[in-house]
């Protein structure tokens, strides 16, 4: 058993460590050092970031070692220093980077052989810290993925297309008034912010059998939708205002219609895939205009997770097997969502797609712990954010990996960003 979970933590770290090293061995120094968007750290900031918290927990904490590096944790604490200040402090330099990652990663699998997963200690249970630095290695991925698409320049990252639809679908799912559980007690990984698991009584509700395609966002466009009032909450319209927004983000007004581009290639807008860059109050005024609403965070997770034949949550809307590339559009296997309904096999009991991956999908809820929430295994990762000027998003994007994306995982953001992978779908009451 115990080896049968360091051979299984081994190859999660290996397999971070492959996606780290293609986001960041894709560019030259330039554009490692180089600052892409304010809203973004320099990639090689990520790099050493992440070395760095694998140092702190894993070599030090979870180890008991000396420090590899005792001299740069200030540089490289996200509380410290603004994503915008980062380019002008002393950072390591790629190569240095790189030798700092190498240089934690052989103590931590030498750490990792030893270890005992000790089910007593909370941070070790399950090879949860091992865990927790998988996860937060696979999160800056996603934000280096996201950084990758605010930079300039000839393309330099590749995938295969994502898949187009396969399924019809009908159009909204009801989903029947009642219980359910929110939240989990036992998937190892989870995150304190996830647990622990309560009881939730949701009214009945409709939920959009899949994302809000850019078809659909189109015809928002073109009724006129991001100059009408109407549709926008007062703090929506004032930033759409001030934010002069016309378009998703990276979306380019051609002459005859929109084009996008997708990591330094332009390509025609399609309409059936998941509209993706889109902010809180985008969202929000779209869903106006379609005369809905945003699902709150219960409703999402109950469409994602309940089971009405035996009353139970499952880990995934397809069941609780782990996902697979069969289930769910993750890992950036591709390069950006794949049409609505190409993801039969990933569809809740009930009928509802691409839940998971895709696109991040903004939720009507702020970011508020759960009841009998308990930071573990430290404050800044969840506790400081409760209750700021966040809503949450649900469900992973293309740019999401695997082991940082369950039924249960909770993201946050401001609801002006939008450099995120973020899309949304629509529901309503059913009163
Ligand atoms: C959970 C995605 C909001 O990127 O700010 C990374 C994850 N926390 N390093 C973020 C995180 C610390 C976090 N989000
Ligand atoms: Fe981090």
């Amino acid at each position: 058993m115990t080896q049968d979970l360091r051979l299984a933590i081994a190859a999660e770290l290996s397999r971070s460590r492959s996606r780290t090293a293609l986001l960041t061995g894709a560019v030259d120094d330039d554009d490692l050092t180089r600052q892409h968007s304010p809203l973004m750290s320099p990639l090689v900031w990520d790099l050493a970031h992440v070395a760095n918290q694998e140092e702190l927990w894993l070599v030090r904490d979870v180890g008991g070692r000396d420090p590899v590096r005792g001299d740069i944790d200030e540089l490289y604490d996200a509380f410290k220093h603004a994503r915008r200040d980062r380019p002008a402090l002393p950072l390591l330099n790629p190569a240095e980077a790189r030798a700092y990652t190498a240089q934690v990663r052989d103590k931590v699998l030498d750490v990792l052989d030893r270890v005992r997963f000790d089910p007593a200690e909370r941070l070790l249970d399950g090879g949860f810290a091992f865990g927790m630095i998988v996860q937060h290695e696979q999160q800056h991925a996603e934000t280096m993925l996201a950084t990758h698409q605010l930079r300039t320049g000839p393309p330099v990252l590749t995938a295969s297309p994502a898949p187009a639809a396969e399924t019809a679908m009908k159009d909204e799912i009801l989903i029947e008034a009642g219980r359910f559980v929110m939240g989990t007690d036992t998937e190892p990984w989870a995150l304190d912010n996830e647990r622990p698991a309560h009881t939730v009584d949701v009214p009945a509700f409709w939920i959009d059998a899949a994302p809000v395609t850019n078809g659909d966002y189109l015809a928002f466009m073109d009724a006129g939708g991001y100059d009408d009032p109407r549709w926008w909450s007062e703090r929506g319209w004032a930033h759409r205002q001030n934010a002069n927004l016309q378009a998703p983000l990276h979306w380019i007004r051609d002459h005859n219609g929109w084009l996008r581009d997708r990591f330094g290639r332009i390509d025609t807008v399609r309409h059936d895939e998941p509209v993706v860059h889109v902010c809180y109050f985008e969202a929000e005024a779209y869903a106006a205009w379609a005369g809905k609403r945003l699902p709150t965070e219960p409703e999402w997770e109950k469409a994602a997770r309940f089971d009405p034949a035996t009353g139970r949550s499952r880990r995934y809307p397809w069941g609780d097997d782990p996902p697979g590339p069969r289930h769910a559009n993750l890992g950036q296997r591709h390069l950006g969502p794949a049409s609505a309904g190409a993801y039969p096999d990933g569809a809740s009991p009930q009928g509802v797609h691409q839940l998971i991956g895709d696109v991040w999908e903004w939720t009507s809820s702020g970011f508020h712990p759960y009841p009998g929430f308990a930071a573990f295994p430290y404050r800044e990762y969840s506790e400081v954010f409760f209750g700021g000027d966040y809503r949450v998003l649900r469900g992973g994007s293309f740019g999401t990996d695997p082991a940082a994306c369950r039924g249960t995982f909770r993201n946050w953001d401001h609801p002006i960003r939008r450099q995120i992978f973020s899309g949304f779908r629509c529901a309503r009451d059913a009163a």
